[in-house]
């Protein structure tokens, strides 16, 4: 099948996020894995797509994005269905929750997972913010996301908390989601979709990736 996207990728949460809205919007796509072993993410070749050195970056027709939050809008934009419209009212909180997904939620997870990343911070007080977001999640975002249908703030959230669950080996913080019930359906909602679904076999993430997830055992690549 002929594809205008290229996915650099590794088998982690932001990489996750954009795979999930590419397959929610029925794209065809390509992947190039990036090998994070030996650290492929900071050689010369990748620099080139992403300077940052962070995974994932997209190849589009109009050219190379990365930062998470900035490829799944465009591709919400760029091919609707997955976020509300630039005219629709929704619009307003949706884009509230999803640059709070990307500047608050995102950096205190990993926060949390690269503590030398962040000059000042505390692994045990990341764990117990990530808490308090989920309360504020569980409390605002998710009757918002329950009410838009799945969006790419579900894209974006569910990588996030299946992270949560199943990294907490240094630090464990919880294993489930029983503390944030609507979250938990939010989790459920988008496991019954055709896109998880897709993504489980490609990626190895077991029947439950968000509800029970499991260490994946990813058939391209190495979890890392
Ligand atoms: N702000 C970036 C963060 C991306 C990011 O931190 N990616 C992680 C994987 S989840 C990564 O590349 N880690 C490798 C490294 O830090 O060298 C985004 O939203 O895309």
């Amino acid at each position: 099948m002929s594809t205008n996207y290229r996915l650099h990728y590794a088998p982690d949460n932001a990489s996750l996020a954009v795979r999930l809205a590419l397959e929610e919007l029925d794209l065809p796509y390509d992947t190039a894995l990036v090998d994070r072993s030996t650290r492929g993410q900071k050689a010369p070749a990748y620099l080139s797509l992403n300077p940052n050195g962070l995974i994932p970056a997209l190849e589009t027709p109009d050219g190379v994005m990365f930062e998470t939050g900035a490829i799944l809008l465009w591709l919400a934009d760029r091919h609707g269905g997955v976020f509300p419209a630039h005219d629709a009212p929704r619009r307003t909180r949706a884009l509230s929750w999803l640059f709070w997904l990307a500047n608050t939620y995102h950096p205190t997870l990993k926060s949390r997972f690269y503590p030398d990343q962040f000059p000042h911070a505390d692994p045990n007080r990341a764990r117990m913010r990530l808490a308090e977001l989920n309360d504020l999640a569980e409390a605002h975002l998710a009757p918002e996301a329950e009410a838009l249908g799945v969006t790419i703030l579900d894209c974006y959230l569910m990588p996030m908390l299946r992270w949560s669950m199943i990294y907490p080996a240094a630090d464990p913080a919880w294993t489930d989601l029983t503390r944030w019930p609507r979250l938990a359906a939010l989790c459920a909602r988008m496991e019954g979709r055709t896109s998880t679904r897709r993504l489980c076999v490609a990626e190895g993430l077991g029947a439950h990736p968000f509800t029970r997830p499991e260490h994946p055992n990813p058939p391209e690549g190495v979890a890392l």
